[in-house]
């Protein structure tokens, strides 16, 4: 048996998305480098001292006991590098077996999610739209809207986050802007090394 936790609570600044007395964890330019798709861009970007906030993270964490669950706030800024929109690094799940739930609270996003064999699926995130993550679904998180995306998400603590095999791998697909719509194209530089 696991040593019983104390309940704990927040307070969710819904329009900011943030949760109150937490520090943020803080993703920039410079931690998502290798992801974006335009490599140079971001090297010229950062050679001119430009290093915008990609987006922050507000999480309770919990003990990595069997049962507990982690949840949060993100909040993804909107912004291109290059003709990409801004997105999360995306990960996969290091245990197989963790799912995750997404709420939006605000903005206009895209979640992409590919599973090791190929299978690709996209789901539209917006206020009041709760999203399904299954496991064994990497997922990422795309702004495409003018406004700051925020949404809401709950995964079990012990979960773990496997960023490498994005690193490696990439995302199959990739969100550009074109002619002022979003369009979700083939990325050219997946590695589809299942
Ligand atoms: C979601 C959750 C978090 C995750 C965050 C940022 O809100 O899935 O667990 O940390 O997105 O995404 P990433 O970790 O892929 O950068
Ligand atoms: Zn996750």
């Amino acid at each position: 048996m696991n040593k019983l936790l104390k309940p704990t609570d927040v307070f969710l600044d819904l329009e900011k998305g943030i949760i109150l007395n937490l520090k943020p964890l803080v993703r920039k330019l410079s931690d998502l480098k290798v992801f974006f798709f335009e490599t140079s861009v971001v090297e010229n970007m950062l050679a001119s001292g430009l290093n915008p906030i990609i987006y922050e993270v507000y999480e309770c964490l919990q003990p990595e006991n069997e049962g507990e669950l982690n949840f949060g706030t993100t909040i993804l800024y909107p912004g291109k590098v290059g003709g990409e929109y801004y997105f999360t690094k995306g990960h996969y799940h290091l245990r197989h077996d963790a799912s995750e739930v997404y709420l939006g609270l605000k903005g206009d996003g895209i979640i992409l999610l590919q599973s090791k064999t190929g299978d690709v699926k996209v789901e539209s995130l917006k206020a009041r739209k709760v999203v399904y993550v299954p496991s064994g679904w990497g997922h990422r998180t795309i702004n495409v809207g003018d406004e700051t995306l925020i949404f809401f998400f709950v995964y079990p603590s012990n979960a773990g986050h496997d960023y490498e095999a994005v690193e490696k791998q990439g995302f199959s697909k990739i969100v550009l802007e074109q002619n002022g719509k979003s369009k979700i194209v083939d990325n050219p530089k997946f590695a589809n090394k299942g």
